[in-house]
């Protein structure tokens, strides 16, 4: 299914939304504050966010797995459901591909399709966390940390073959996340198990071409739950350091120990340069992978702050591969997928709102009364009309759910594909 853009501006025509007057409002306050409407606006039509492949079809747990019509089949498919993300918000140009759930067949027609929908491919995902069919060894006991020299350097190996796809497909970067680790107390010696990752992570990087960025993502438990190699950002950030100039730290929002301090972790990587990319989600307990913004918007705004900060005043940090890290049982994917994005520009604007410079006046005041003030102002304020207006200049749905829903995407996806097709992924 394609959605032309003469659909969306006619649905945009028709639609009963008058969020002129809104938008007027927001205009005034904001230019009163000395902040440039336009400058805004212009930022969040160039915020792209990545899509990973495995997001599109139901997600599942432990204990089920409930599927939903429509689901892609295929590669071709998967960019076909981005497409239209992307046509309902000129903000999914990306796709984050996880190897081997999606190899290409046809390299060519892959990047024609892609193409066709102006969607690029960001980050490349290694995964050796399960053993595929015909696997000659297993990841069992480990992948890059494992003991068994041969586990180790089947999984070097992947990481190459998996550089050399993107190659092919013209991304520019790899993410290793790894699930290595122990269940129980004794399992593993932890310095060797950190060591072999170290070097084994080396390997990779070493082998890398020149233009490449390696993103390590870290996690503290689940699968394994006594320990996990690369466990937090210390970790990882040792091993980018370990591997050179061109290996970063991948944040994941659902990665941390309940309540940890997510943003001053992206403050400290950015004054570093050493922040590489950016997995959205959101949680309650643990990685938990549901919709962005559903539980802890205010959290994800503080987040959105230092990104913002770092953004501005940091540019020995690179530019950032963003990409939304969820998937779960009980909503229409691209419905679900709808919502994060929503999400990630209303925290991203309303962090564009923050005074920057009044607050860092109240800082030097250790005022913390205006400082809180300052904040909370931004977090309160109604930024919808801003998005709206970014999106209908830029070709997007004004409402890119209620226009999903006009358009009866699902029912043609069913239509076309039927009920019965799963996706690859989790
Ligand atoms: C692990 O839980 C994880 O979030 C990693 O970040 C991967 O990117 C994703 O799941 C799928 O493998
Ligand atoms: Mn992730």
């Amino acid at each position: 299914m394609k959605i032309t853009t003469d659909k969306i501006s006619d649905l945009n025509k028709n639609q009963n939304d008058p969020y002129s007057s809104e938008l007027d409002f927001l205009k005034n306050k904001v230019t009163k504050q000395g902040i440039s409407v336009e400058e805004i606006i212009s930022k969040i039509a160039d915020f792209q966010v990545a899509i990973p492949s495995w997001a599109l079809g139901a997600g599942g747990t432990r204990f089920g797995r409930f599927s939903y019509g429509g689901e892609p089949a295929s590669l071709e498919q998967k960019l076909d459901d981005i497409g239209v993300l992307h046509a309902l918000t000129q903000s999914a140009g990306a796709v984050s591909l996880h190897i081997p759930w999606d190899i290409p067949n046809d390299v060519k027609a892959i990047k024609e399709i892609a193409q066709s929908h102006g969607i690029v491919f960001d980050a490349m995902n290694s995964n050796t966390f399960q053993d595929q069919p015909n696997a000659k060894e297993t990841y069992k006991y480990g992948s890059l940390s494992a003991v068994n020299k041969a586990s180790r350097d089947y999984a070097i190996q992947h990481n190459l073959d998996v550089i050399k796809i993107g190659e092919e497909l013209g991304s520019k970067s790899l993410t290793v996340w790894l699930a290595d680790g122990a269940n129980f107390p004794g399992q593993n010696n932890f310095q060797e198990s950190l060591q072999n990752t170290e070097n084994s992570l080396k390997s990779i990087y070493n082998k890398m071409p020149e233009d490449w960025k390696m993103l390590i993502e870290y996690k503290p438990y689940e699968p394994n739950f006594y320990s996990t190699v690369i466990q937090d950002w210390g970790t990882s950030f040792m091993l980018a350091n370990a591997c050179g100039n061109r290996a970063f730290t991948l944040v994941d929002l659902g990665h941390h120990l309940p309540n940890t301090n997510i943003e001053q972790i992206v403050a400290t990587l950015m004054l570093k340069g050493k922040l590489g990319g950016f997995h959205f989600n959101d949680s309650k307990y643990g990685d938990d992978d549901i919709t962005v913004g559903s539980i802890k918007p205010y959290a994800l705004f503080l987040i959105f702050n230092e990104l913002v900060y770092g953004m501005e005043n940091n540019p020995q940090n690179p530019d950032l591969a963003w990409m939304i890290d969820a998937s779960h049982n009980t909503k229409d994917p691209l419905e679900d997928l709808l919502q994060s994005l929503e999400a990630i520009l209303i925290a991203y604007t309303q962090a564009l709102l923050v005074d920057q410079k009044a607050l860092k006046d109240a800082q030097q005041e250790n005022d913390v009364v205006t400082c809180q003030e300052i904040l909370q102002n931004a977090y309160r304020t109604d930024v919808r009309p801003l998005i709206k207006v970014a999106r209908e200049k830029s070709g997007a749905a004004v409402n890119p759910v209620k226009a999903y829903r006009d358009l009866q995407v699902r029912n043609t996806l069913i239509k076309e594909r039927g009920t019965k097709t799963k996706a690859t992924g989790l």
